[in-house]
């Protein structure tokens, strides 16, 4: 019987695969922690900290665990203020959740890596699978570093580890939570509260993004692939969609016309133009058939339609 342990449950990605995860496995076999807990319509959020070696343990023997999806992250903008605590929390979970998968044979173990393991010396433009990774934010280095770890606990224990490059992810259903990405979330926010939007990126700042959607159904569609169709155990590189933030603003504007963004680029520039403006995903479509439905009018499409929904809600109550 399958068993689900999502750590990170109360993060932007982590909110969503949670409900997946119920939707697909029941309520009953899906494990929910974070740093955080708390209770919702979907079910209790456990207090677990990833960094505490037993706690995680016992955790996964006294819940027979069957398959692990570790969220649990300092996302690269948050995580400059504190390098060291970055690295700390990113490393000694991950390598905590890989110990624990080994010790009681896991059957499966999702690893959240991100297009921020690539930097300067990438090609920008469809970055390809196999590029030299020299990421220059803490994050990009705790997530290279990850899949490397990854893929030695398969070599060498046969566990069963599996990862995603996650471009920035765009979602109605959370709020992302210190990634450089934020803006392409927050913007939408702005758009049908009817306010202006002051952006932290240049407007030719092109930067690889997916549709939650769709980033759900990548994760899902990778951890459902059989196993033999796996061919890397590092992380696969996943395409959604490009564009920047003066392409989004150009299709925001399809619904509000007079919507208005100005540009105050601040650190987190820096740290996106080391990073990929387009994604080559070939391996990703070719080992487990990976595509997109998503693309930027549908994007926005779906966001406007979705948070207006909520913001109707919250003026009836
Ligand atoms: C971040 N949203 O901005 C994350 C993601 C590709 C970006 O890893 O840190």
């Amino acid at each position: 019987m399958e068993r689900i342990l999502i750590t990170g449950s109360g993060g932007q990605l982590g909110t969503v695969l949670r409900k997946a995860l119920i939707d697909k496995y029941g309520t009953e076999r899906v494990v929910a922690t974070d740093i955080r807990p708390r209770t919702d319509e979907f079910g209790s959020i456990d207090l677990l900290n990833a960094v505490d070696r037993n706690g995680l343990e016992n955790l996964i023997k006294e819940q027979s665990i069957t398959q692990i999806y570790h969220l649990a992250a300092i996302l690269s903008a948050s995580g400059e203020a504190d390098p060291v605590r970055t690295w700390d929390i990113n490393l000694k979970s991950w390598l905590n959740v890989l110990e624990a998968a080994r010790k009681y044979k896991v059957e499966k173990v999702f690893f959240p890596s991100s297009i921020a393991v690539f930097g300067a010396s990438a090609n920008k433009v469809d970055t390809s699978q196999t590029e030299y990774l020299d990421p220059l934010t803490v994050y990009g280095i705790s997530k290279a570093a990850g899949e490397q770890w990854g893929n030695y606990y398969f070599s060498k224990f046969g566990v069963d580890v599996r990862s995603i490059r996650y471009p920035g992810v765009i979602g109605h259903e959370s709020l992302p939570g210190g990634g450089t990405t934020d803006y392409a979330v927050e913007i939408y926010h702005k758009a049908i509260n009817n306010e202006a939007y002051t952006c932290y990126l240049s407007k030719n700042t092109a930067l690889p993004m997916i549709y939650m959607a769709d980033a759900i159904r990548a994760t899902l569609e990778l951890m459902d692939a059989p196993k033999e169709k796996i061919k890397t155990r590092t992380s696969y590189n996943i395409n959604g969609l490009s564009f920047t933030p003066e392409e989004i603003t150009r299709s925001i504007k399809k619904w509000y016309p007079n919507f208005t963004v100005e540009y105050q680029p601040d650190f987190r520039q820096k740290i996106a133009e080391n990073w990929p403006s387009s994604i080559d995903d070939t391996q990703a479509q070719r080992d487990w058939n990976w595509s997109p439905h998503y693309q930027l009018d549908d994007v926005s499409n779906e966001m406007i339609a979705e948070l207006r929904k909520k913001q109707n809600l919250l003026k009836e109550v």
